[in-house]
């Protein structure tokens, strides 16, 4: 019991050592450097985003945002039951400047591919596999240099529905 009352005694008197008048200038300094310093490693770390689609032919998003030259880890979920085969779901980020309707058309013709048109490969920058229902996939990319990029589904008839922009700030 003495010995807790000669800590807490010591305690007290470090913490008044350390107070004092110039306590209060100190926090107004510190707070908005304290702001800006918790959104610093936020731009530095990982993006992870996770982006879902159904049966019902939709993704969740139609934004994603991310910042330049960050990583990015992204996972396609498919929360439907339908089969790959009557309603597979992907994710493909396309290069700036890319026509949609022109990727999505020559995407019809390569289903062996799980249509990925090999070629259009140096307009994809990133994409994920094909999957069905109830299946989650994910990738792994650095975002590209500052802009808006188109992302879609190319599974025959989706991108219409299935799409949405991709935001490097
Ligand atoms: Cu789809």
């Amino acid at each position: 019991m003495k010995k807790t009352l000669l800590i807490f005694a010591a305690a007290s008197m470090l913490f008044a050592a350390c107070g004092g008048g110039s306590n209060e200038t100190k926090t107004e300094e510190t707070a908005p450097a304290a702001t800006e310093s918790t959104e610093a490693p936020e731009a530095t770390g990982d993006a992870v985003i996770t982006i879902s689609a159904g049966d019902d032919m939709k993704f969740d998003l139609s934004e994603i945002k991310v910042k330049e030259g960050q990583n990015v880890k992204l996972t396609l979920k498919h929360t439907g039951q339908a089969p790959v085969a009557s309603m597979g779901h992907n994710f493909i980020l396309l290069a700036a400047g890319v026509d949609l309707d022109a990727f999505a058309q020559d995407a019809l013709n390569a289903k062996d591919s799980e249509y990925i048109p090999a070629n259009r490969a140096n307009e994809i920058i990133a994409h994920t596999k094909l999957i069905g229902g109830g299946e989650t996939t994910e990738i792994e990319f650095k975002a590209p240099a500052k802009g808006t990029y188109d992302f879609l589904c190319s599974f025959p008839g989706h991108y219409a529905m299935m799409k949405g922009e991709f935001i490097v700030e």
